[in-house]
């Protein structure tokens, strides 16, 4: 069975929330994100870098979030929550998973990050350029969810699981309401039963 190393509020919620939108058995393990237990050994042997999620299945073991989503997918997913592979829809489908995690989480980790490790010292300016980064992530999302309920035409997809947990973790430090798009957008994921379990 798919093991998922989970903390709340991390992106362990991806791979969980896929497996319970696929309604697929998997085993929550909860891990400490206390730094001393990500510098252990016993973790660094399964996340090299100390970071979480990770996740193993049966003699499979892999970090990296989008990665373990797509492999899940592939592994029990039944054609479900993604179009045709090679075709111009699965290749956006793509587009938006790596721009959810390289583009839009990597300025708004980088803000977790930066509060984690200067707390009251924190630097404004690196900060306000972090999140000017993070506002052009979401204008962009905004204007692709005008007229569209998911990323694509297909439905919901795993483009969506991977960035609904990008806009969670931007909306708690750079909300986005006066984005009507991409505010409804986030609101229809948040909303889902199997992200609401992901997050419980
Ligand atoms: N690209 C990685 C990022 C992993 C990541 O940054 N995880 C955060 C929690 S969501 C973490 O462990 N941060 C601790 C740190 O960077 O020290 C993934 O998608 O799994």
């Amino acid at each position: 069975m798919i093991k998922i190393y989970y903390v709340p509020g991390t992106r362990a919620i991806r791979p969980v929330w896929l497996c319970e939108e696929l309604g697929i058995p998997y085993h929550r393990e909860d891990v400490s994100f206390e730094p001393e237990f990500r510098a252990s050994p016993e973790w660094r042997s399964i996340n090299p870098v100390g970071k979480v999620p990770a996740m193993t299945d049966g003699d499979l073991t892999m970090f990296e979030s989008c990665a373990m989503v797509q492999v899940i997918l592939d592994r029990y997913g039944n054609g479900q929550l993604e179009p045709e592979k090679g075709s111009n829809e699965h290749a956006i489908m793509q587009q938006w998973s790596w721009f959810a995690e390289s583009t839009l989480a990597r300025p708004a980790g980088e803000i977790v990050n930066h509060h984690r490790a200067f707390g009251d010292n924190s630097i404004p300016e690196v900060l306000s350029e972090m999140s000017g980064r993070v506002r052009l992530c979401l204008l962009a999302i905004d204007k692709a969810m005008a007229d569209r309920e998911f990323l694509i035409d297909h439905g919901l997809s795993v483009a969506d699981i991977n960035m609904g947990y990008s806009l969670d973790l931007a909306n708690r430090y750079v909300p986005f309401d006066d984005l009507v798009h991409a505010k409804a957008y986030y609101d229809r994921l948040a909303s889902r039963p199997a992200f609401q379990r992901a997050v419980a």
